[in-house]
Formats: structure tokens, C-alpha cells, sequence
């Protein structure tokens, strides 16, 4: 049996029962570019995970704002998150895995625990995870050494994972240096996470080249430095579809058509590309 709200904000306590994992959960299939739902009590999991489908058009994405937002989520199962919507925890301290698979999940410092102490972790296998660290200190040291560590299996196995990776595709992570650090699925190479590798990707790895330096400053195979090694990565992942649902990656993915190879970058450097600067007259 399913309950319709358009918008606004629920204030009953939900308790989902039923013991089949990947049934009995929230979804919000509202497009409007304004409402929002927020869930002003506890929702109980249950026991095993349930999916929250927040389903949205791409061009609401970009206001940033959780479309549906959460303010505790309890009990002992976990939580898949589905559709290219934002869902936002407030806190969280169920017990089971934090499982992306499209979109984005914004965690609020109260709702971190489940996903960097818990012991199930999270999975991000598209989309991403944004833990907000407003009005307290950045995770970012915690992340960077979670995602280390899950590097050495290609990010198959660890407290943050992406049971999804392949050879081109891993676990990134950006700290906008004032209230977020994310962590995204997308290609070895894209530097600022947009979901695509390509040219800004490259000169962010160029800036850095021969330099210690972390993922979004062009370390993609987690060691510590900017190095052949990850302009391999990238070059091998350049121009590829865009992977992340924020509709602004696949246009700029057709500058090298083809796979490219060091010296088809050599090329491009050598022809300029590092000195794209205006030419003063
Ligand atoms: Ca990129
Ligand atoms: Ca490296």
C-alpha cells in the first residue's frame, strides 16, 4: 500500500517493517524545482536495508538542496539510496551500509557514524556522498586514509567502497575547504569530480606534476604524489561518457574522441596546452 505527499513536511514517526530487504522504503517521486519534504521524525529501518528512491530532473540538482531530508534514521538494517535526487540524513545512527546507487546523499556530521565508524561502512557505487562538516572540522584526513586503504582492493572491499569499480572507475574525494568533502564514483583522471576526465583534469594534474598532492590535485592511485602513474589514469579514462547523474559532464567528453596514449597528451602539452593564457599585446 503506498501514501502520496507532494511536498512539505511530515511529522509522523515511520517504522518500517517487514523483513525483505529492499522493500518497505521512502520514495519521493516529485520533480517540482521547489518543494521539498523533510521528515521531522525518527524513521526506523527495521532490520534489514531499505531503499529511499528520490527520483528528480537533473536541472533541480544544481540548487544543492536535499529534496528529501531526514532528520534521524534508526534501527539495525541499512539504507540504499536510488535515483538521481538528493537525500539528506541529519543524523543517522542505524546500523547497516550506507549503499549509493545514483544521486547524491548528503550526511550531516550527527549522520556520519553509519558511514566512517560503523561496521558496514557505505557503498558508493554511483553518485556520491557528501558529508557536510558545517560548524565543525573537516573529515577530510579520515576520508582521504579510508579510501587509501580501500584503494589496494580497487575500493571492492573497505569502510568506504564502491562494490561497482572497475579498472576506470573508483572512489574519488573533494574538500571544498568549507563545509564539504565528497566522495564520488566516477573515472580514475577526473579531478574535480564532475564526472568526466578531460582537459581541466588535466591541467590540474599538470599544475601539480613531480608535487605531493591528494585526489583532486591529480593523485588517482592514492600514493601520495602526482605522477606518471596517474596521468596514465587518466589519459586511459579521457573523454569517456560522463558517469555521475549531474548533467553537466557527457558534452565535454568528445574533445579526444578516441582512447589516448602519453604521447597524444605529449602532443597536446607540447602544442600548448599548459600555456593556454591569454597573449598580452
Ligand atoms: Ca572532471
Ligand atoms: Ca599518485
Amino acid at each position: 500500500m503506498a501514501s502520496q505527499l507532494s511536498a512539505g513536511s511530515l511529522s509522523l514517526p515511520i517504522n518500517l517493517t517487514g523483513a525483505v530487504a529492499g522493500q518497505g522504503g521512502v520514495k519521493l517521486t516529485n520533480s517540482d524545482t521547489t518543494p521539498k519534504i523533510t521528515y521531522t521524525r525518527p524513521i526506523d529501518l527495521g532490520s534489514v536495508n531499505r531503499p529511499f528512491d528520490v527520483a528528480r530532473s537533473a536541472a533541480n540538482i544544481a540548487a544543492g538542496e536535499a529534496d528529501l531530508q531526514v532528520n534521524s534514521v534508526t534501527g539495525a538494517g541499512g539504507v540504499i539510496k536510488v535515483g538521481a535526487g538528493h537525500l539528506r540524513f541529519n543524523t543517522a545512527t542505524y546500523s547497516g551500509a550506507t549503499t549509493v546507487q545514483g544521486g547524491t546523499v548528503t550526511l550531516m556530521v550527527d549522520a556520519w557514524g553509519p558511514a566512517l565508524t560503523g561496521a558496514n561502512g557505505a557503498d558508493i557505487q554511483q553518485g556520491q556522498i557528501v558529508f557536510n562538516y558545517t560548524n565543525s572540522t573537516t573529515p577530510a584526513g579520515t576520508i582521504s586514509a579510508l579510501l587509501t586503504t580501500s584503494y589496494a582492493s580497487g575500493f571492492l572491499t573497505g569502510q568506504l567502497r564502491n562494490t561497482a569499480a572497475t579498472t576506470a572507475i573508483g572512489l574519488g574525494w573533494a574538500d571544498d575547504a568549507t563545509s564539504k568533502v565528497r566522495v564520488a564514483a566516477t573515472y580514475y583522471g577526473d579531478a574535480d569530480l564532475n564526472g568526466v576526465v578531460d582537459t581541466v583534469d588535466f591541467n590540474i594534474l599538470a599544475s601539480k606534476f613531480s608535487q605531493a598532492g591528494v585526489w583532486a590535485e591529480g593523485d588517482f592511485d592514492y600514493n601520495g604524489t602526482v605522477d606518471t602513474v596517474d596521468f596514465n589514469l587518466l589519459a586511459s579514462n579521457f573523454g569517456k561518457p560522463g558517469v555521475l547523474a549531474s548533467g553537466a559532464a557527457a558534452s565535454l567528453g568528445a574533445i579526444v574522441p578516441e582512447p589516448v596514449s602519453f604521447a597524444t597528451f605529449a602532443t597536446l602539452a607540447a602544442g600548448g596546452l599548459l600555456r593556454r593564457r591569454p597573449r598580452r599585446c
